[in-house]
């Protein structure tokens, strides 16, 4: 009997892994909020796929936090800043044993996790994977992509990736994780938030190369410092190409900011100028889009951690 897959976070991303696990014929068990939203849930008949314009409903088992069985393997699909204090609740249901992917995106949240949980398996994730809900328990697959999965502190491959095989989620096992997340940290520290101040696609940062290039060559001297220079590596040149690749896109940024949404600053640029601060590295443009950025969170009434 394969190990029950707890999905902590029924968002965009939490539904989409649930629904293709459950879709294999995994267990699979959504934990959610509370009582309300576990009776928002059973009014409906499952969770919702919408893939190519088809969607299928899958009957996956809902709980809330307080239910008594014990979890081997939960799958954290909250948002960064929500991450460590819902896997705090869920503390007390953790086998010994117990092994978590962590699907935030940015860096910071991860360890805040595994720092509270200093006997389980903390499996870190950066994926490409576009999801996003159309309704409650409704979401849509808008993107395909790949998932990379590793574990800072060791090298071997869980058996469970046969699992994702069997579920059709493209992913690969990277024993240099940290590097991946900080690439797409730094990615995302190049683009999103000067999207969200020109209020832009992505593509029209084509208009503000100079800023884009001024600000590539701080974060890849960010990288050099924080010992990750095989992140630092044609960092320019990816941005550019990401640019060009998405740009009729809005950044998920932009899109948080758009719908009133609280962003994952903290996790991203927030990291990044506190890991320059921690080096003593002065990067002025740096510094100065996290102000910006802050201001016009603050302006629009949405926090700014
Ligand atoms: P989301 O907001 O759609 O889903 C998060 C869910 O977690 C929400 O349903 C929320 O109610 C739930 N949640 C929060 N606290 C909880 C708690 N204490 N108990 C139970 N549930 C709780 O977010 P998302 O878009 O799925 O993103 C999740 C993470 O994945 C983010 O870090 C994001 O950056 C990353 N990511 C998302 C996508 C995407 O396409 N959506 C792609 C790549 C990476
Ligand atoms: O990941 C992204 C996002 O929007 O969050 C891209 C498309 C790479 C832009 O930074």
């Amino acid at each position: 009997m394969s190990t029950t897959w707890h999905v902590l976070g029924a968002g965009s991303l939490g539904t989409l892994w649930a629904a293709r696990l459950a879709r294999a014929g995994l267990p699979v068990r959504l934990i959610l909020r509370d009582k309300a939203r576990l009776a928002s849930y059973q009014a409906v008949s499952g969770l919702t796929l919408v893939e190519q314009g088809q969607a299928r409903t899958y009957p996956v088992t809902g709980e809330t936090v307080d239910s008594p069985e014990p979890i081997h393997r939960l799958l954290v699909a909250c948002k960064a800043y929500d991450a460590p204090g819902a896997v705090a609740q869920l503390e007390h249901r953790l086998a010994p044993d117990a092994e978590l992917i962590l699907l935030q995106n940015g860096l910071g949240s991860q360890d805040a996790v595994a720092a509270q949980l200093p006997l389980a398996r903390c499996i870190f994730a950066s994926s490409t994977e576009g999801a996003f809900r159309e309704s409650d328990w409704c979401v849509v697959f808008a993107g395909h992509g790949y998932t990379w999965l590793g574990d800072a502190s060791h090298p071997t491959a869980p058996l469970w990736l046969d699992d994702l095989r069997g579920a059709g989620i493209p992913h690969e096992w990277n024993t240099d994780i940290l590097t991946r997340l900080w690439r797409k940290l730094a990615l995302n520290c190049a683009i999103n938030p000067l999207t969200v101040l020109h209020q832009c696609r992505n593509g029209g940062l084509q208009d503000h190369q100079c800023e884009v290039a001024t600000l590539c060559a701080e974060l890849a001297e960010l990288l050099e410092c924080c010992g990750q220079p095989a992140a630092a590596q044609d960092l320019q040149a990816e941005v550019e190409r990401v640019i060009q690749a998405t740009a009729a896109n809005y950044s998920s940024m932009y899109q948080d900011v758009a719908n009133g949404r609280r962003t994952e600053i903290s996790y991203l640029l927030g990291y990044a100028c506190q890991a320059a601060t921690r080096h003593q590295l002065s990067l002025p443009h740096l510094q100065q889009l996290q102000v910006r950025l802050v201001n016009h969170l603050s302006a629009h009434g949405l926090p700014s951690d």
